[in-house]
């Protein structure tokens, strides 16, 4: 069983590979992501988007918004994730986190499936909290800031362990069992 996951992240699809254990076939297309505050109407729109490129392959094609959601800031950065990151990174989280007494947060992932013909969304949700200084050499992204309820690590000092209980992993074994029955 082959499928397309479409990413300009290849972080993502190799996480995806190790997730599905299935033949996950990285498409590193960039496609144009919209402004929306929605989750999951971006997973949506890029894998829309990405079918176009694709001109509608045999395969079901699989794209994913992810971010992370700060309780504190009333889920911000979200879907926006990307752009805190590019501009400020984990210093610059943490900074403007520091004096907030809740430092609980949510990982978040959306995976839109493309399949015969319509879309499908997926959703991963891991709670968690902000560590007070990055720690951990795995994972990319805000994986050093990040400590998953029941767990004294943050996600880039987990390891393999993170593609076992992660929002990514949760999002995507619901598309294997979805993909799994007819
Ligand atoms: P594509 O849209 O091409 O898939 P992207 O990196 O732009 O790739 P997003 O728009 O979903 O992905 O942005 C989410 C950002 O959140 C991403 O740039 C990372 O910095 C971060 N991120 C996503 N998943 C993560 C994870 O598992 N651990 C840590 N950071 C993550
Ligand atoms: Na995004």
């Amino acid at each position: 069983e082959r499928i397309i996951f479409v990413t300009s992240n290849r972080n993502k699809a190799r996480e995806a590979g190790r997730i599905l254990g299935l033949n996950v076939e990285p498409v590193p297309l960039d496609v144009p992501e919209i402004q929306s505050l929605d989750l999951e109407a971006v997973a949506r729109a890029k894998v829309r988007a990405a079918c176009e490129a694709l001109g509608d392959p045999d395969l079901p094609v699989l794209a994913e918004d992810s971010g992370l959601a700060v309780n504190a800031w009333n889920g911000f950065p979200g879907a926006l994730t990307r752009w805190l990151m590019q501009s400020v990174g984990n210093e610059g989280l943490l900074r403007m986190l520091s004096g907030y007494e809740d430092r609980s947060a949510r990982a978040l992932c959306v995976v839109a499936v493309a399949h015969e013909g319509s879309i499908h969304t997926f959703w991963g949700e891991v709670e968690g909290e902000i560590a007070p200084e990055p720690r951990g050499s795995g994972g990319f992204g805000y994986d050093p800031v990040f400590i998953p309820a029941g767990q004294s690590r943050t996600y880039a000092e987990l390891g393999e362990l993170k593609n076992e209980l992660s929002h990514r992993a949760r999002a995507l074994r619901a598309v294997r069992e979805w993909l799994g029955s007819p």
